[in-house]
């Protein structure tokens, strides 16, 4: 039976750079996801209603996603949906959502997920809608969806049972279908469609070995399947690889700080070749060689110099896109290959126009994400499969391959430094301070470098015309040096400030400096420029990657 639910809008609910993220405990309160849903439902609504439209959901297994899924089901069926596909356990990782989302021909997704946020009772929780592209909504939609959820007076419901979504087949609510589906499957379907696996399989036959952390997230079961289970890796190729809704208390960020054990594994003195690791849901991907971590900006670049040697590029990349604050170590790739590059704002939802238009075919950022055509996603997995698919084509080490990428088209030194839970109003005060500074920067001189250009980066997306304004604080120097200030828009408490800093080095000879000493000249301009010390009591950053 379809009963209405009384309600009021609740404040906050503007989804950030990837959906609605909040702590648990804000979920928890009485209509709170309720409210959400019923306004994402009310933002895509088709002239026709839901009516024999497909839903697909899942997510990243962590506290609270069980109970979420519940309230999404009940609230699907009562806007008439015909069917909702839904990962076993409530499991599916970001892309796999996408790569379901795509190959089912559903109206859409509902992700729950809060990525590399931890998790647990006090952790953090997310919600998202991806359109039937299996990409996250555009702005325009996720504007919608906030500005219902400022009006919203009341939901509906079925009343039903819970679905045992534990196991697989089909299960009824109300008038609607549920079907449980198994978690790996179709995405490693698609796997296997985009990688020679017989080749990878012989790779590892000859001696090639790997660690994968999946971080105790949802990656695991994905990992268990493709590399240890198909391809043949040894058992304990995978570390950390089953889910637990509080990722065993560790936080599933793929960084140098959070991935440490990784980390120490690959500098140890029995490394394997080659290291990798994945986010809570899956989409972001950190690779470490033997000795050598390689940076999200650098890595996007060599995947976009080698993808021919996975038979999905073979045929070579139509163009590719990075987001404003990565390095522009792709663009000199891109150049070389003699196809566009597109500069886009931090958040993978503005890569998907560029995707479904053909323009681009694999685009990636700074923060651990690299993804192609294959879904609307970034995808860890799959970065890590191309990884592996270049290696054995090449027959060199992570650092050899590092080193030839460099000194072909030269290193883009690159680092990121994060100031995590700063008080809203000193971060706020932080970027003030800069914005004021940017209208008669150019032509000064900081630390003895000319400004040569300085903004606050505005998007026109070349496919759809839209515009989308105060995307990252810029100062580019004369010879491209650039520092970036943005603030993130994935945290739940106070403000995370993030610093990009990034010189261009030509030289070879040059090309094995420590990363933090070959910017430190750049780093003491962004410190002194941007008063972040004296503005939030912060000397050093959270996390430097
Ligand atoms: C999300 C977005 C990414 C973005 C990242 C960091 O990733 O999908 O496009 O780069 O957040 O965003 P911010 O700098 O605003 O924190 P994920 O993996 O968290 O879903």
């Amino acid at each position: 039976m379809k009963i209405t639910i009384q309600t009021q809008p609740i404040s906050g609910m503007k989804p950030g750079t990837s959906g609605l993220r909040k702590k648990v405990t804000v979920f928890q309160q009485p209509h709170y996801l309720a409210n959400f849903v019923a306004s994402i439902f009310a933002a895509v609504k088709p002239e026709g209603g839901f009516t024999g439209k497909t839903l697909v959901v899942g997510g990243d297994g962590r506290y609270f996603n069980l109970e979420a899924i519940q309230v999404v089901l009940r609230m699907a069926a009562a806007q008439g949906f015909a069917r909702v596909l839904v990962g076993q356990h409530g499991i599916l990782s970001t892309p796999a959502a996408s790569c379901v989302i795509r190959k089912y021909k559903a109206f859409g997704g509902i992700i729950l997920s809060a990525s590399h946020n931890s998790g647990g009772p006090e952790g953090d929780f997310g919600i998202k809608f991806n359109g039937d592209n299996g990409g996250p909504a555009p702005e325009k939609i996720t504007d919608a969806i906030y500005e219902y959820s400022t009006h919203i007076t009341a939901y509906d419901m079925v009343e039903a049972a819970d679905v045992d979504v534990g196991r697989i087949g089909m299960h009824t609510v109300g008038d609607m279908t549920v079907e449980v589906i198994d978690s790996v499957v179709d995405y490693q379907e698609l796997m296997q469609q985009l990688f020679d696996f017989d080749v990878l399989r012989a790779f590892f036959k000859s001696g090639f070995t790997m660690k994968f952390d999946a971080m105790h997230a949802v990656t695991g079961p994905y990992a268990h399947a493709i590399f240890e289970d198909a391809l043949g890796a040894a058992k304990g190729t995978v570390m950390n690889g089953t889910p637990s809704p509080d990722f065993n208390g560790h936080h599933p960020d793929p960084n140098l700080v959070h991935a440490k054990e990784l980390y120490d594994i690959m500098m140890g003195e029995h490394a394997p070749d080659f290291g990798a690791a994945s986010d809570g849901d899956g989409d972001r991907n950190l690779i470490i060689g033997r000795d050598m971590f390689v940076s999200p900006s650098d890595s996007l670049a060599v995947l976009a110099a080698n993808a021919t040697c996975a038979p999905a590029y073979a045929k070579g990349l139509a163009g590719v896109a990075r987001s404003m604050p990565t390095s522009g170590a792709v663009d000199r790739v891109a150049a070389a290959l003699g196809v566009e590059c597109f500069e886009t704002p931090t958040g993978w939802k503005f890569f998907g126009n560029l995707l479904d238009a053909g323009r681009i075919t694999l685009c990636g950022e700074e923060s651990a994400g690299t993804g192609s055509d294959h879904v609307r996603e970034k995808d860890g997995v799959w970065a890590v499969l191309l990884w592996i698919s270049i290696l054995a084509k090449r027959r060199m080490s992570v650092v050899d391959i590092m080193k030839e990428h460099w000194a072909t088209y030269g290193r883009n030194y690159y680092t990121r430094h994060d100031y995590e839970e700063v008080e809203t109003e000193a971060a706020n005060s932080v970027m003030n301070h800069i914005k004021a500074q940017l209208p008669t920067l150019v032509g000064q001189s900081l630390g003895g470098l000319k400004v040569a250009a300085a903004d606050d980066f505005s998007y026109l997306d070349p496919i759809d015309g839209s515009v989308s304004n105060n995307q990252g604080l810029r100062v580019v120097f004369e010879g491209g040096s650039r520092i970036v200030y943005r603030l993130s828009g994935t945290g739940t408490s106070g403000a995370t400030i993030r610093v990009y800093i990034e010189r261009y080095e030509a030289d070879p000879a040059l090309h094995d400096l420590d990363t933090q000493v070959a910017l430190s000249g750049l780093i003491a301009i962004a410190n002194d420029f941007s008063q972040i010390a004296q503005k939030t009591g912060r000397l050093q950053p959270t996390v430097i990657t």
